[in-house]
């Protein structure tokens, strides 16, 4: 029988070790969320990194771990601290993730970071070799494992390849600027499909392989010599019927049943009926924009000084890559900026932001989904954009209104809502205020229309579709083959 094999850096569960007992937690993020629908049966394996470095897995408890992780359907790849620096916090996260955002200015080009990386995506096509047959599938993930396709071709011509890009893919222009181009288009060309979530990222990498590789092009078909490999844009989903009944679930608890943070939030809504709660929830990241969304409230709260008192920005932030001195920085800017919001603005009964930096478990995401009047995204740069899709599936009644960026990857897919240029303190100002006023027949207007292409767009149609497409990929070059 054949099996899948999904690859990416992190697995969809993380250990922790306390004296001795292993935990496995389920990993927050885009990817871990996205999947889970769809590596539930038998017949898969994810191969990936635990999270662990092999310095904080004392030798005898390997074999727990390993035996824990295979309870979950996944296998571990072991790395060293040294190995995480150079390849997670370094070539991926100090390189590719700045220059792939266009933040040119963050993306640093060190030659023994890319040294780790390939090496450690080596590391990861090895784990492949090892467990895949010929005739199985394998999905590899994202932009730390950009070589792992070539590798594993290498040593398997004929078996099915299929690499997805969750984040943006640049414009040629951008993407020239990296010292190892040609090796991270050769590294991709290992697939057979080359997934992207917009068909702009498509036309990007297509553009770059035509120029910087002079292979030959036509349409979303690359030749390369005696391979044709297909490139194509699947825009993720949502598990929409989780969170939709999730809320639904929400929706019907009594108030002994509701969280603390339900409470405290019912409370305020009480206090102060005419109200609105803002959302903005992201992982920690420059990419995000949570500094020009907290200048922008400001700029806000000076323009329309009416409202005042009236609006709270709720503004969730899940701690990420905190190694990395960009990150810390940009921590620093945000808690100095709410900070000083709140001092300006705050009067005794008023608190304008409420910043919570942590992650928080999938009940409190709900009760703030779904306290929630607006939902605010304002990423600079963002491949997809997951949370705007769960705001709008957890509407149940369909009110709330959605802003979210343009430069985000869901944009593409969200027109119904108020999209916006980040960059634009007057037009989000302008756009905040036309949410606040909005009338409920438009809300509902807006938000069935959202909720009836997510339901049908779910990841499991993503999932799906990718995998149809890499196995129609594969006939179609067999038969290509057989001329
Ligand atoms: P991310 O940059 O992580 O993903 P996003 O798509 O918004 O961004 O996904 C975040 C996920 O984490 C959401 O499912 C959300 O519910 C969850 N989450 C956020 N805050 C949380 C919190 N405080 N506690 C618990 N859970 C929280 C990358 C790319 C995106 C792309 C995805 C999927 O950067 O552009 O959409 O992959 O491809």
């Amino acid at each position: 029988m054949s099996k899948t094999i999904i690859i990416s850096n992190r697995l969809p569960v993380q250990l922790q070790i306390d004296k001795g007992n292993i935990t496995a937690i389920p990993s927050v993020g885009g990817l871990a969320t996205g999947m889970k629908s769809v590596h539930t049966g038998g017949d898969s394996l994810w191969i990936g990194w635990s999270g662990l470095t092999d310095e904080e897995i004392p030798e005898e408890l390997s074999p727990d771990i390993d035996k824990a992780l295979a309870k979950h359907g996944s296998s571990k790849v072991n790395l060293t601290a040294e190995e995480v620096d150079g390849f997670y916090y370094g070539f991926s996260n100090r390189t590719i993730w700045p220059l792939f955002h266009y933040f040119l200015q963050y993306s640093e080009f060190e030659l023994d970071s890319w040294n780790v990386y390939r090496s450690v995506n080596q590391k990861f096509a090895d784990a492949i070799l090892e467990e895949a047959d010929d005739n199985d599938t394998i999905w590899v993930h994202d932009y730390q494992l950009m070589l792992v396709p070539q590798m594993v071709r290498e040593k398997r011509p004929n078996i099915s390849i299929g690499f997805f890009l969750h984040i943006p893919f640049p414009s040629y222009e951008i993407f020239r600027i990296l010292p190892w181009r040609k090796e991270i288009l050769m590294g991709l060309l290992g697939s057979d499909l080359i997934g992207f979530h917009t068909y702009d990222y498509e036309r990007h990498f297509l553009s770059s392989v035509r120029r910087l590789l002079g292979l030959e092009v036509s349409f979303n078909e690359i030749n390369l010599e005696d391979r044709i490999i297909k490139v194509d844009s699947f825009p993720m989903g949502i598990d929409y019927k989780k969170f939709n009944e999730a809320a639904k679930e929400h929706d019907q608890k009594g108030p002994e049943q509701r969280s603390e943070l339900q409470r405290r939030l019912d409370m305020h809504k009480e206090s102060a009926p005419d109200a609105k709660f803002l959302l903005s929830i992201d992982r920690l990241d420059y990419s995000k924009g949570i500094a020009k969304r907290l200048y922008a409230f400001e700029y806000f709260l000076n323009k329309y000084p009416q409202y005042k008192e009236k609006v709270r920005l709720i503004i969730l932030a899940v701690p990420s890559r905190s190694n990395v001195p960009q990150y810390q920085l940009l921590k620093k800017e945000i808690d100095e900026l709410v900070g000083r919001i709140n001092g300006e603005f705050s009067t005794v009964s008023w608190t304008p932001i409420w910043y919570f930096y942590r992650s928080m478990p999938f009940e409190n995401l709900i009760d703030l989904y779904t306290s929630s009047d607006i939902a605010w995204l304002t990423p600079i740069r963002d491949g997809m954009n997951l949370v705007a899709k769960e705001y709008i599936a957890t509407r149940t009644d369909q009110t709330g209104v959605l802003i979210l960026s343009e430069m985000a990857g869901s944009a593409n897919e969200m027109n119904e809502s108020l999209l916006i240029n980040p960059n634009n303190f007057e037009q989000t100002a302008d756009a905040l205020y036309e949410a606040i006023n909005m009338p409920l027949e438009e809300q509902q207007a807006r938000n069935s229309i959202l909720q009836k292409r997510l339901e049908r767009y779910n990841v499991e149609k993503w999932a799906n579709d990718f995998m149809t497409s890499l196995q129609l990929q594969k006939q179609k070059d067999h038969s290509y083959k057989s001329r």
